[in-house]
């Protein structure tokens, strides 16, 4: 048997139901999936056409953020790399694929086009031999394998390619870590901390006080950020826009600030031992008082 950290099997014969339970209900238009963005051919396919294209058959494990797993479950559907061929395939800008849900809340995840083609993403109508049902997906489905099971968008819509990344609902919303690695325990953007505290710091960009260590906030638009006395020892916000943002009194020692846009941010009394700012734009900005021990610009 092989789990990877900190998960634990689900009860024999059971699989959870996790996030939105049904597709949009109000929507009686046959089902369809479009291939759309950064491809040669756009295309629209029916339920009975791709029902009809050559399927394969895989065995993945599940792996649920929320720390259960399901091992060696049968699926059947067609190879992403396979479904994007037949659209005359990604145009050379495409870098990122974003799997888009029929449902109220237009549910999507991304991933990186390349990983996503070497994964072996799946469109998958089948679970175990059973058309997939459907709270757990059916009619069709993404399975994305070796990530955490929010990388498996169900009731698919849409598949579109994009030249840069598009937030998924969960990613976006509580910071649920963007590359969902489950053998590097890839949860949470940042790993000591809450999801619910991260969430609401993102909403509301107030993460004065808090302490978000190592988080990874990468290229995110967190313009005005309050981040007032703020432990963000190690934090990532590589080309991130930071305009306008207060660290005032933060610790930001080793933080990764390149390639970001720090134009008027207040580093004043800050920390900044270690830290990383090559390539980043700090017109304007307030380094009074920081401690700049090893920083590098
Ligand atoms: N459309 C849609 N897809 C989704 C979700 C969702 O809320 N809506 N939740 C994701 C999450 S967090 C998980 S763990 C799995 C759960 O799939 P299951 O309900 O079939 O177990 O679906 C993923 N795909
Ligand atoms: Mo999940």
């Amino acid at each position: 048997m092989h789990l990877p950290p900190h998960q634990k099997l689900a009860a024999p014969g059971k699989w959870p139901v996790v996030g939105e339970k049904a597709p949009r209900v109000v929507d009686l238009s046959p089902w369809s999936v479009t291939v759309h963005g950064l491809v040669a051919e756009r295309r629209t396919f029916g339920q009975e056409e791709l029902l009809n294209l050559p399927q394969l058959t895989q065995t993945h494990d599940i792996h649920c953020v929320t720390r259960w797993s399901k091992l060696g479950v049968t699926f059947t559907g067609i190879l992403l790399a396979d479904l994007l061929a037949l659209c005359g395939g990604p145009l050379p800008d495409a870098k990122f694929v974003s799997f888009v849900a029929r449902s109220d809340r237009e549910h999507s995840t991304s991933l990186v086009l390349t990983e996503a083609l070497e994964l072996g993403c799946l469109i998958a109508f089948t679970a175990d031999g059973a058309p997939l049902e459907e709270v757990h997906g059916g009619p069709v489905r993404v399975i994305t394998p070796k990530r955490y099971f929010y990388k498996s968008v169900k009731w698919l819509e849409r598949i579109e390619l994009l030249t840069e990344d598009r937030l998924g609902y969960w990613e976006d919303e509580i910071g649920y870590h963007n590359h969902a690695d489950p053998w590097r325990e890839e949860r949470y953007i940042a790993a000591n901390t809450n999801p619910k505290t991260l969430e609401r710091a993102l909403a509301t960009r107030d993460f004065s006080g808090l302490d978000l260590r190592g988080v990874e906030l990468q290229g995110r638009d967190l313009t005005g950020l309050k981040a007032v006395d703020a432990k963000l020892r190690d934090a990532h916000f590589e080309g991130a826009n930071l305009t306008d943002a207060d660290f005032t009194r933060a610790n930001l020692s080793n933080a990764h600030l390149e390639n970001a846009n720090c134009s008027r941010v207040k580093f004043t009394n800050s920390d900044l031992e270690g830290a990383a700012f090559e390539n980043a734009i700090l017109t304007d900005a307030d380094l009074t008082g920081a401690s700049l021990f090893g920083t590098t610009f």
